[in-house]
């Protein structure tokens, strides 16, 4: 490949704070890591496979991208970081940023491996959206949590599919009766004959007001609307007539639905006043494999467009993601500032004032044995959900329910969940059925990246994508 003859590797670019876009690539392919570099800096920028008779300095000049590092690992791969000029791209169009920087270069045949790690978002481009609408202290409001400050426990109705909306409703009932803040519908539950979306609507809104006229806390369902765009607003409309904003959370499976829906979707969140759930189900085909983009990407985009509560994994459950790289997600997900971890492949960033944090959401196989070791990990501002982990356990949904309700009250009150199970035969049960994971791990994980920093970092940067977290 010859990429238009021109150089798009400049070593001495300093990328611009307020206006360049800074990407974090891991390459192997074929050919040389500098010239692999400068294919994909040419195919998503300005250039193509070879000289344009139409290219003039203007385009060169103004809209080009800029390889300005590279760590080389071996002859043929390495991480390079490319800036991207905000000038090259249409306002507010998140498709159109995806075609470009997460678009042909993935195709190119000499790649093997071509992994999109971070992206840096200048704070220009950020002006251009307007984060949470409800964020971390509009979801605790809802919560009425705001003084207490403790997690918020939810659950996501299991079987997954197949319950009728009395049924489903009854386990939402039992499960606030057991002090759970929140019910969920699972990912793939919307409105299949077997359980039509209004149907379990309207049920579910009676076990709310049941369950607040009986627990005097605040209960809250995040109800999947996600289908076809037109589906999605009558969904919206409805939900508005109702004037369900304090109970309901528009729940979204984000990354499914594609950003285009969910950019008009949020606008209308943010307009009918409703705070949003965003599930991500679907989103580890992307960056798990040799090809494709790393969650922190669509975290970032799904913060800037408004999110206002986000599942970001656990790092002690059943989904993947390392403790400590889940621990970069929640700081995505509710720090303004975030510091370059190349042993993430995580790259510096600060967010806009106006963009406010959004909830963190550990979810996919926890139990309240688990409770401890996430609140080390994540902290207090964090949704812990359980779906398996209430309706599994062996005194049925209320129970567990308790159980969970009583490892965060635990948490609130300093005591080990095996020390507070002894008073506790909920928590107990729960603890004997799938055993207690011990937070020490987890604070010796966290103590240890912070004492090696150094170490990690050169790590990745001699082993490659294979030596990151
Ligand atoms: C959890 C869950 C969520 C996962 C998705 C599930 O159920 O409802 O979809 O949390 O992963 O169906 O697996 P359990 P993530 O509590 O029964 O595991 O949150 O990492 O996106
Ligand atoms: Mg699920």
């Amino acid at each position: 490949m010859v990429y238009g003859g021109y150089g798009y590797y400049d070593p001495k670019y300093r990328p611009k704070e307020d206006t360049d876009f800074v990407v974090l690539f891991w390459a192997k392919g074929s050919m040389p890591i500098e010239k692999t570099a400068e294919a994909i800096a040419a195919e998503s920028s300005v250039g193509s496979w070879t000289k344009l008779q139409t290219m003039n300095d203007f385009v060169w000049k103004h809209y080009r991208a800029r390889v300005f590092r590279i760590d080389k690992v071996t002859k043929n791969s390495g991480f390079m970081r490319i800036a991207y000029p905000l000038e090259h791209f249409d306002a507010k169009n998140v498709m159109q940023f995806q075609a470009s920087v997460l678009g042909n270069i993935f195709g190119l045949k000499e790649l093997e491996e071509l992994y999109v790690f971070d992206i840096s978002f200048p704070s220009k481009y950020q002006k251009q959206f307007r984060g949470p609408y409800a964020g971390v202290e509009g979801i605790r409001k809802l919560a009425g949590t705001q003084k207490s400050r403790r997690p918020h426990v939810g659950t996501i109705v299991k079987p997954k599919v197949g319950l009728a909306p009395k049924e489903w409703a009854n386990v939402a009932y039992e499960s606030f009766a057991g002090g759970l803040d929140l019910v969920k519908d699972d990912e793939n539950l919307v409105d299949q004959d077997f359980c039509r979306w209004k149907d379990r609507l309207h049920e579910t809104v009676k076990a709310i007001e049941k369950a607040e006229g009986e627990t005097g806390q605040r209960h809250l369902y995040s109800c999947n609307i996600t289908d076809r765009f037109y589906r999605m607003v009558e969904r919206l409309e409805y939900l508005r007539e109702l004037g369900l904003q304090k109970n309901i959370l528009v729940m979204l499976d984000v990354y499914v639905m594609g950003m285009s829906a969910l950019q008009d979707v949020l606008s209308l969140t943010r307009q009918y006043k409703f705070a949003t759930h965003g599930h991500r189900a679907g989103f580890a085909a992307a960056n798990r494999g040799s090809f494709g983009v790393n969650f922190q990407i669509y975290e970032k985009f799904y913060r800037l467009l408004g999110i206002d509560q986000m599942h970001i994994g656990t790092g002690v459950g059943k989904m993947e993601g390392t403790a400590l790289m889940i621990r970069r997600l929640r700081d995505i997900a509710e720090e303004q500032g975030l510091k370059e971890k190349m042993y993430f492949g995580s790259l510096e960033m600060q967010f806009g004032k106006h963009i406010s944090p959004m909830l963190a959401i550990a979810s996919g196989g926890v139990d309240a044995g688990k409770v401890d070791a996430l609140v080390a990990l994540q902290g207090k501002d964090v949704n812990i959900q359980a779906g398996a982990g209430v309706h599994g356990h062996p005194g049925g949904t209320r129970r567990g329910a308790m159980s969970m309700r009583q490892a965060v009250d635990a948490v609130m009150e300093g005591v080990p969940a095996p020390k507070y199970a002894k008073a506790h035969p909920e928590l107990a049960q729960a603890l004997k059925q799938w055993g207690y994971f011990n937070p020490s791990k987890i604070n010796a994980e966290l103590a240890y990246e912070k004492k090696n920093a150094k170490k990690l970092t050169a790590a990745a940067l001699k082993k490659g994508r294979k030596g990151t977290l």
